[in-house]
């Protein structure tokens, strides 16, 4: 048996949350685990493409994705989420929606530079010449976690060596 928990991965566009969360995903299938991993493609375009990136739109974003993954944790699922989430006030707000050690706060940590350097959708590109406003890191803050469980820095790592460093932290603290 294994215990339910949130991974809630936060860092920049471009900083590989999608690409490892659902790396996460797949290596905890291999481990007979339940698991979910909610990300733009099911949430931005479907329970909230009401939303846009406004502060207050990007806050009520991260609140319904707390909600969602407390549902996915209520059901007894390891829940794996790929979210800018750029507001320390919004995830502390998610965090304090779950027990202690059922929120696991990974944070991606990449340079900005490296981040818009990948550019694989020619999104900071855009911002850049103010096609896109309100641009996480270019011109929207990112406030990097104060005290995250977990920090992976992408460019440093590969996606094999951080998989196993979020599982074992999760054997750590015996979630797996
Ligand atoms: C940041 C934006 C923006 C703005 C569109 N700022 O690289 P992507 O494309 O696939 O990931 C980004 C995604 C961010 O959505 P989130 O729901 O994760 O953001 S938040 O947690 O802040 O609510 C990017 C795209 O949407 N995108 N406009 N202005 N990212």
């Amino acid at each position: 048996g294994h215990k339910s928990c949130v991974l809630w991965f936060t860092g920049l566009s471009g900083s590989g949350k999608s690409t490892l969360a659902n790396a996460v995903d797949q290596a905890l299938y291999q481990h007979k685990v339940q698991s979910f991993c909610l990300d733009g493609d099911n949430i931005r375009h479907g329970l909230n493409k009401d939303l846009s990136f406004r502060k207050e739109d990007r806050k009520e974003n991260i609140r319904r994705i707390g909600e969602v993954a407390k549902l996915f944790v209520d059901s007894g699922q390891i829940v794996s989420t790929a979210f800018i989430s750029p507001f320390q006030e919004d995830r502390e707000l998610v965090r304090s929606m779950f027990l202690e050690g059922e929120f696991i706060e990974i944070y991606l940590k990449c340079p900005l530079q490296v981040c818009e350097s990948r550019d694989p959708k020619g999104l900071y590109k855009k911002a850049r010449i103010g096609e896109i406003p309100e641009f996480t890191g270019i011109s929207s803050p990112y406030e990097a976690p104060t005290n995250p469980e977990i920090i992976i820095e992408t460019d440093r790592m590969t996606i094999e060596q951080s998989v196993i460093k979020v599982l074992s932290y999760l054997k750590g603290k015996k979630i797996l």
